[in-house]
């Protein structure tokens, strides 16, 4: 299937998504088949869902410029150059999506990405984001809360983690460019998970997120550094036992295992102070970037 998805920098930018705009993939062809083969109430159901934007989450500054946080970067897959992965990424195939669900669960599932969509609904949400470079970006995602897909999957009661995967495809050209070994994989503690912060993320600026963010599927926890939000995600296992992350495992020097945005603690490189990207300003970083309230009491 072939829509034309406008990429952001092709649209004017700066402006986030006005309310309810719609945020869906293929939703308009489903729905003309669903409408061709189904009943009328069944069609109604499969209208779009809106992305209605929260008005819970708060940003202290302006978003990022669209086109900046679309140019700038990090997908090492493809490669590790910042301003390069938008062009690399720009023909990878996100359509259809599986989604894998296996481990401490009830029962292993699979999903197509569009019916999990539905499935969840999808709302907007602005969000800081801080990468341990110490540049950082606000945005407006759209998605949908990490904890009502837990719910979705049932995870055992003896589920304590859950354990995320990035796509796995050894074409990509970054992906034996360096020693890493791919793909890149991330986990969150249960509790971290339901926590209402933890976000998966469909959209950017009110449209499918473009390849280089992480399409069509990407983990926003907004209180940790970036490289916990992976991207491209195709599989999700619960387990007792703490899973390994890329970059704790990788070097745990630099990168803790919950790597949560905490500017006082001494690093091998400073955190206290971060650079929005656009900009040249030297800003102070909060502890869990700015949203302590939400989620100071994990970790008490
Ligand atoms: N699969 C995968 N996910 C990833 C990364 C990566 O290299 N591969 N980089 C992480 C890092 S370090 C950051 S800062 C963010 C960047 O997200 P953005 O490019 O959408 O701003 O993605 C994170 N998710
Ligand atoms: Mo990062």
């Amino acid at each position: 299937m072939l829509i034309r998805v406008p990429r952001g920098w092709e649209l004017k930018a700066g402006e986030a998504t006005p309310e309810g705009v719609f945020a869906g993939r293929r939703k308009l062809v489903a729905g003309l088949v669903a409408g061709a083969l189904l009943p009328r109430a069944a069609w109604a159901q499969d209208a779009p869902p809106a992305a209605a934007r929260s008005t819970r989450y708060t940003l202290d500054r302006p978003l990022t410029e669209e086109t900046l946080a679309a140019r700038h970067n990090v997908f090492d897959e493809f490669t590790g150059q910042r301003d390069q992965v938008w062009k690399l990424a720009a023909g990878m195939k996100t359509d259809p999506w599986r989604v894998h669900v296996g481990g401490a669960v009830e029962k292993a599932l699979s999903f197509d990405l569009d019916d999990l969509v539905r499935l969840m609904g999808l709302e907007e949400r602005l969000y800081r984001h801080r990468c341990v470079e110490a540049w950082s970006m606000a945005v407006p995602w759209t998605g949908f809360p990490l904890a009502r897909f837990v719910e979705l999957c049932r995870p055992l009661s003896k589920a304590r983690h859950l354990r995320m995967l990035s796509v796995s495809d050894p074409s990509l050209p970054g992906w034996y460019a360096t020693k890493r070994v791919f793909p890149y994989y991330e986990a969150l503690t249960l509790a971290e998970a339901k926590n209402e912060l933890a976000f998966l993320a469909t959209g950017i600026y009110g449209r499918p997120l473009p390849p280089q963010h992480g399409a069509p599927l990407r983990l926003a926890v907004p209180w940790k550094y970036g490289l916990k939000s992976l991207k491209s995600i195709v599989a999700f296992q619960f387990t007792e036992e703490r899973p390994g992350t890329f970059w704790n495992d990788l070097s745990p020097r630099n990168y803790t295992w919950e790597s949560n945005v905490l500017p006082h603690v001494p690093h091998p490189w400073p955190q206290t102070h971060e650079t929005p990207l656009g900009s040249t300003e030297r800003r102070e970083t909060l502890p869990y970037n700015g949203y302590a309230e939400f989620v100071a009491h994990l970790y008490a």
